[in-house]
């Protein structure tokens, strides 16, 4: 019987986090990485983010693709598999799959386990004859799938402009990796936030609501449940700054003292006001974007954005 998650052969695990957390905490600079957001809350979290007044990313692509979803589709509808890259609600991908009367499969991709569940179970009551066949896997490792799904027509999709989580040369590497995931000949549309006014950057990733601030030291709670490490939620403040230069939104949790923090045998200290870097959102111009995609081996076709050009669906071929 097929699994309702499979998994990808490449897994992410509880070792995986073990070891990305010993590591990230060892080094002068702290960081961890953005992917281990999404544990069960972290999802849920996420999608309470995407609902903010203040994260305009969201609403602004949902727009974009019921404004155009007839036209980006067009020409490749003809069945086959639609390809989701960090899938996580699948909320966007209906309006896709709204307009692809003909597709067979839908393989979303995801690191989160309970994200992949709750779309597989909305899907298959909306879409009774499409097969959802989620895939539990890093998509920045290039994923294998599942053998019929690979000999199908594909169309990828990566919205959210997750992309944007990745330094350039990491996000070169990453769409590269997609390519080789996806079937030689198959298109591509993505989502990227664009560059814009740095005060509405800022307040996107510092809601009034404290529900990014949540969603960031959610990470150490998963630490403390999944490590058995003793941070001290109460000790750490979410911050979110902008760095122009880079072009980038940072989030850091900030050490408000002097303290030590014990996981699997290991002390780590922190002095006050250190930080521990856990998420960069790249914001792109079209001219950047496209000059990754291209590095990546990708051909650059249309592209939508709105009137203030905040954001932008790409098709790539
Ligand atoms: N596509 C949705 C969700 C974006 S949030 C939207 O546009 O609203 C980012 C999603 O990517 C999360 O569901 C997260 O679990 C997933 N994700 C992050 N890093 C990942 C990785 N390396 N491999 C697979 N999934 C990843
Ligand atoms: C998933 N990713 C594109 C989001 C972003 O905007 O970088 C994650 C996020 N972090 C804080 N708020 C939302």
């Amino acid at each position: 019987m097929q699994r309702a998650v499979e998994r990808a052969e490449r897994r992410e695990d509880e070792s995986d986090f073990a070891l990305c957390v010993v590591d990230g905490l060892s080094g002068p600079h702290k960081s961890l990485p953005c992917r281990f957001f999404y544990d069960a809350r972290g999802s849920e979290l996420f999608e309470e983010i995407t609902r903010l007044p203040e994260y305009y990313p969201t609403r602004l692509e949902i727009a974009l693709l019921e404004a155009h979803a007839e036209e980006i589709v067009r020409g490749l509808g003809e069945g086959g598999a639609l390809v989701e890259f960090g899938s996580g609600s699948s909320r966007k991908t209906e309006i896709l799959i709204a307009r692809l009367p003909r597709l067979s499969v839908y393989a979303p991709i995801d690191v989160s386990k309970t994200a992949l569940e709750g779309a597989r179970r909305r899907l298959s009551g909306l879409y009774p004859t499409l097969s959802t066949r989620a895939i539990l896997g890093d998509f920045t490792h290039g994923v294998a799938l599942p053998e019929d799904v690979a000999q199908m027509q594909q169309l990828g999709f990566f919205p959210g402009s997750t992309i944007g989580n990745f330094a350039p040369p990491e996000a070169v590497d990453v769409l590269r990796a997609m390519r080789r995931t996806l079937a030689p000949g198959s298109a591509f549309v993505i989502g990227v936030d664009l560059k814009k006014d740095a005060r509405v950057l800022v307040e996107a990733y510092n809601d009034s609501a404290g529900v990014t601030a949540a969603f960031n030291l959610n990470l150490l709670t998963r630490a403390n449940r999944e490590l058995g490490a003793d941070f001290d939620l109460a000790a750490f403040h979410h911050d979110a700054i902008y760095d122009p230069l880079r072009g980038r939104i940072e989030m850091h949790l900030v050490s408000l003292k002097e303290q030590t923090v014990e996981l699997l045998g290991e002390r780590f200290h922190f002095h006050a006001r250190e930080r521990i870097h856990t998420e960069n959102s790249y914001k792109f111009s079209i001219e950047q974007f496209s000059g990754l995609a291209r590095a990546a081996g990708w051909r650059v076709g249309r592209f939508w954005t709105d009137a203030r050009g905040w954001f932008a669906i790409f098709e790539l071929r």
